[in-house]
């Protein structure tokens, strides 16, 4: 079993880290074309075969990966190895019909926990820590990926799961919770309701890492004075394992990415072309030693900046930014992934046509999630309970679709303002970025 803490290789020279990561490149892109039909297929495409690939250099000539291609692929046609010698999958908070399956091996499981593991370590964390992981459990890669780190550290690790406030706060003071790992949004009404409660003297927390959603210094510095405790931003997704593919250390200046594990690349969204260092585009990863999701070059949507610039803790691996916003259309609402198209498949499916309007904004530090749709012209002279009734079961069908509840309000027809390009679907309030 690797070792979590690698301190050789977080810390190793560049020119050697590029050797380890042309090696494992080189051995990934011939496993991934003799085991991945599909992927196989879109190399042919290109006129690409393994024998082009000598290292990290030739990486961009191979093609892109796109959420749409797995879709496509749902849910065996990306697989690198055989069912047998998967042992979990994980998937994204999205939908019902378009979910992203992801599955490991023993070998990519162990992988991902060091990833993890490396994450809590760089937040100060040690065996004599207590990790209250406030993530989700189940398909959500956030609570498995920090309970597997927080064990692999070798912290009493306490699985909470999200939601139930009061428990968690019971947990957090009777165990002596040290190190809170959550959404940041969960963080801050975490922290309100601990003042509220005016239990302050009871917490034990000295750090918290916080993820799966876009948030700002600002909001880093609020739960930081909370809590008192320092905060680590940690980033990842469902298709490169989950949590932990880039995390920060005490200078808290953007997130180390794995590189051992993980290829990044900057391009243009809109032409594909790869940017220099530096440069504001989407962020690309090439998963080098993973064996049952061995995605290449998989656009991630998401908008940030790389640096190598050197940092004080001594890590060599390269720093990505804080996301600074998506190339696609995915909002990320209470740590849920919601399109707006799945909006418009319930709202047709309901009867209604696609006239609506999402107003995300953040209260009290939470998000809030409202979504205008204009009623049919017959609805018009209905009474009052009987639009309440209506709104009732569009709020049921949207939360069975999304799997969170989004407020509804039945509008008069034609009162949501067209657009003559595209319409305006989305608006967030939020300033995340
Ligand atoms: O959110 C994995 C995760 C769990 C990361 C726990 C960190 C902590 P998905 O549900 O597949 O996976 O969503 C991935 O979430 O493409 C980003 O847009 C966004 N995201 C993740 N971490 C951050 C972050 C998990 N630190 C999508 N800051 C990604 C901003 C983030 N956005």
């Amino acid at each position: 079993m690797a070792n979590y803490y690698q301190k050789e290789i977080e810390t190793m020279p560049y020119e050697q880290l590029r050797q380890l990561q042309n090696e494992r490149l080189v051995k990934q892109v011939r496993h991934v074309w003799d085991n991945v039909p599909y992927y196989r297929a879109k190399m042919q495409e290109k006129g690409v075969t393994p024998d082009d690939i000598h290292g990290v250099e030739d990486l961009h000539k191979l093609p892109f990966l796109k959420k749409d291609d797995l879709r496509e692929a749902y849910p065996y046609g990306l697989m690198g190895k055989p069912l047998s010698e998967c042992v979990r999958i994980q998937s994204t908070s999205g939908t019902t019909g378009k979910r992203v399956v992801a599955f490991y091996t023993q070998h990519d499981i162990d992988l991902w926990e060091d990833c993890c593991a490396r994450a809590i370590v760089a937040a100060g964390g040690t065996k004599e820590d207590v990790v209250h992981v406030a993530y989700g459990y189940g398909l959500f890669t956030g609570g498995p990926g920090l309970n597997g780190g927080s064990h692999r550290v070798g912290c009493l690790t306490l699985p909470l799961s999200s939601g139930n406030t009061e428990r968690q706060l019971q947990f957090m003071t009777d165990l002596g919770s040290t190190i809170l790992c959550c959404t940041p949004s969960y963080a801050l009404y975490l922290a309100e309701s601990i003042h509220e409660k005016g239990i302050q003297d009871q917490i034990k927390l000295k750090a918290g890492i916080f993820g799966a959603e876009a948030w700002t210094e600002d909001m880093r510095r609020d739960i930081e004075n909370k809590l008192g405790i320092k905060a680590y931003d940690i980033y990842g997704l469902t298709e490169t394992s989950g949590p932990g593919v880039a995390y920060e250390c005490e200078a808290q200046t953007g997130m180390h990415i794995n590189e051992d594990h993980f290829i990044a690349e900057i391009i243009d969204p809109d032409t594909g072309e790869v940017l220099p260092e530096g440069s504001k585009g989407e962020l690309v990863f090439t998963a080098i030693d993973k064996e049952a999701f061995p995605l290449l070059r998989y656009r991630t949507r998401d908008i940030c900046v790389l640096s190598r610039e050197k940092c004080p803790c001594g890590r060599t691996h390269v720093k990505m930014s804080k996301p600074m916003g998506r190339s696609d259309d995915m909002l990320i609402i209470r740590g849920v992934n919601v399109f707006p198209s799945q909006i418009e498949t319930v709202l047709l499916q309901q009867g209604y046509a696609a006239n609506y309007q999402i107003i995300v904004d953040r209260v009290n530090n939470t998000d809030t999630f409202e979504i205008m749709v204009e009623m049919n012209p017959g609805m018009f002279s209905d009474s009052l309970a009987k639009i309440t009734q209506a709104e009732k079961q569009l709020v049921d069908a949207l939360k069975s679709m999304l799997g969170i509840a989004a407020k509804v309000k039945l509008v008069t027809p034609k009162s949501i303002t067209r657009s003559e390009g595209k319409a305006v679907r989305v608006i967030d309030k939020r300033k995340l970025y």
